[in-house]
């Protein structure tokens, strides 16, 4: 074949996006709602004759549910899984486990729009005292992450790309068809590489919970863009479009 498919998916929403709480690396499961969500997706995707060859997903559980789901909907959980630490969310900082309404209550709701979806600048960070900071988590040993951890849009991208470039792209290259399960931020990394996105359009752009996201690409890894792509995405979401607008629309809603 010379065409590939990559298929992208966030998660399906979890219980700290239910209770309106910054998450970032925090461990949370999916809620009974997102689990509906991401069986959905993976009947999308079967229905689409998709079948994922490989897939990719981080080291949180979320995400990880969501990758299982969706291949078990498949029919292919036995497909091989790479579970990395570079696709997991954007680290949230000091803002991990607050309520967002509350942020932005505290804070202003343009305050709280800048950690969220600025380009480059990042939320408050967290020191080693901290539960969240990465050094006190056994699953990311062996990885030295700053005595000040916070990531922006920015840094999410220099370990996404990166990973994405040196292990993903070589099985589009084999031909093999690869899912990746992720979240809003990472994926939010990941198109903006893939589709071009300037820093400007990226601001505005919200990821779903739950919804596939199909990209098609030529030999030369080039995206084919989808006339039914949701501009600036050149790749489909599969599903009902205007349902897949409104969860969109729920995303950005979460700091009004
Ligand atoms: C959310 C994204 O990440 O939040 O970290 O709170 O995709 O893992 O649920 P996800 C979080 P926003 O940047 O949309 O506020």
């Amino acid at each position: 074949a010379n065409k590939h498919t990559l298929v992208l998916v966030r998660h399906g929403e979890s219980t700290w996006n239910l209770e309106n709480k910054f998450t970032g690396w925090y461990d949370c499961p999916l809620s009974p709602k997102g689990i509906e969500e991401v069986t959905e997706a993976g009947k999308l995707v079967k229905a689409a004759g998709i079948a994922p060859d490989v897939a990719f997903t981080s080291l949180l559980k979320r995400a990880i549910r969501t990758c299982f789901e969706v291949l078990d909907q498949c029919g292919r959980v036995w497909i091989p899984v790479t579970k990395a630490w570079e696709l997991n969310e954007r680290h949230y900082g000091n803002l991990q486990g607050l309520d967002k309404q509350e942020t932005v209550d505290k804070y202003g709701k343009d305050q709280v729009l800048i950690w969220r979806r600025s380009y480059d600048i990042p939320p408050p960070a967290v020191d080693k005292t901290s539960e969240h900071h990465p050094s006190n988590d056994p699953r990311y040993a062996g990885h030295d992450f700053p005595e000040e951890f916070t990531e922006s849009l920015a840094t999410t991208l220099d370990r996404v790309v990166p990973y994405f470039e040196e292990n993903i792209v070589p099985e589009l290259k084999k031909d093999q068809t690869v899912m990746v399960a992720a979240h809003g931020n990472s994926l939010r990394a990941l198109v903006k590489h893939l589709d071009n996105i300037d820093e400007a359009t990226i601001l505005e752009l919200n990821i779903p919970t739950g919804v596939p996201l199909v990209y098609e690409l030529d030999e030369n890894m080039k995206i084919i863009p989808n006339p039914k792509g949701m501009a600036p995405l050149r790749g489909e979401y599969l599903g009902d479009q205007d349902a897949i607008r409104a969860r969109i629309e729920g995303v950005k809603n979460q700091t009004k």
